[in-house]
């Protein structure tokens, strides 16, 4: 879509800095409800401003409360904060559970922080795509931030790293085994590491055996990770925390690794998309052809196997695709 394009009202309302229709639309937009679609698509072109920080990490390593200190931070210096948090319990079967959970302390009258905490129902891929849709929707409404709390496992790291420029991943002090887990799947993602609690003992040893994890690994995009200790209780360290955030920031702009990412990122979500589309197509096709359902009953009967029926299938589908 070109710059000329007229917006649906709901959508300029949103570019216009219209709070209450941000929140209906991404109420639309968590609940699958397909009202949100044009939306989210014409505020597209308005996108791409916002800088997407993702925080990750281990269930109670202090996400949230770290959030809330960094958004304070953030205000302080004249910027506007949108959150996302993605929280494994479901605010809507559990609300008083998500109260206790999530610690942000919100002034009502501060158009300039918006909150939204959102279930992470647990399919896969819907988590990426509804996070990758109210974080555009929050950067079309002209936050020049925004933050997205994820919890460091399975579906939702890989929807941090689908969203965020950023990624700081959340630790405690006492890592233990839990370094060996994120030596498996966090390193990656992790751009800065944050030793939170630090006012607890052992944030040093903590320290050193993120650096030495640092130094072993060798990154493919050239960037050493940073590690920054930090309390959300002082606070203390958040200065240090951001610092390490722009300094990311910073390199991805100077080695030319945000447009290569951003591309790539880009490239994903499309062929995601024609992927859906695709196998959709495929599977209702499927279920009404006769030759589909007669290797099917040869599969049911041991006489071929899952492979050939899948090689003979997709043969037929090329022949087909090449008929037409
Ligand atoms: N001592 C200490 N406690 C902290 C610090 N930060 C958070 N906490 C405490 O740790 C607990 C968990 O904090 P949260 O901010 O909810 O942690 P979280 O990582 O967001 O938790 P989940 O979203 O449930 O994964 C709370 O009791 C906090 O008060 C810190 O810097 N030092
Ligand atoms: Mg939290």
């Amino acid at each position: 879509m070109s710059g000329g394009v007229r917006l649906p009202p709901i959508a300029r309302a949103i570019a216009s800095g219209d709070r209450r229709a941000l929140a209906r639309v991404i109420t639309a937009v968590e609940n699958g409800d397909p009202s949100a679609v044009p939306v989210v698509r014409a505020l597209y072109a308005r996108t791409g401003r916002a800088q997407v920080v993702g925080i990750t990490g281990p269930l109670g390593v202090g996400k949230s409360s770290l959030l809330n200190v960094l958004i304070a931070h953030l205000r302080s210096q004249g910027f506007s904060v949108g959150v996302v948090a993605v929280d494994p319990s479901s605010p809507f079967s559990g609300g008083s559970v998500l109260g206790d959970r999530i610690r942000i302390a919100r002034e009502p009258a501060d158009a300039d922080v918006f909150f939204r905490s959102m279930a992470s129902r647990g399919e896969e891929g819907g988590v990426a795509t509804t996070t990758r849709e109210v974080v555009r929707l929050l950067d079309a409404a002209g936050f020049d931030i925004v933050l997205v709390e994820t919890v460091g496992s399975g579906q939702v790291d890989l929807a941090i790293r689908e969203v965020a420029s950023t990624s700081v991943v959340v630790v405690v002090p006492h890592l233990g085994d839990e370094v060996q887990t994120l030596k498996a799947g966090l390193f990656e993602i992790a751009d800065v590491f944050c030793v939170n609690k630090s006012d607890l003992p052992g944030a040093d040893i903590a320290r050193r055996d993120l650096a030495e994890m640092v130094a072993l690994g060798i990154r493919r995009d050239g960037w050493t990770p940073a590690i920054v200790l930090t309390s959300a209780l002082g606070p203390s360290g958040i200065p240090e925390l951001w610092n390490a955030v722009r300094a990311h920031e910073k390199f991805l702009d100077t080695s030319g690794q945000r447009a290569a990412a951003n591309r790539r990122r880009l490239a994903r979500e499309v062929v995601g998309l024609v992927r859906d589309r695709v196998g959709h197509e495929l599977e209702s096709r499927l279920e009404r052809d006769p030759e589909f359902q007669h290797l099917l009953d040869r599969v049911i009967e041991r006489r071929i196997d899952p492979q050939a029926a899948a090689d003979r299938l997709y043969v037929a589908r090329g022949r087909r695709a090449r008929s037409q």
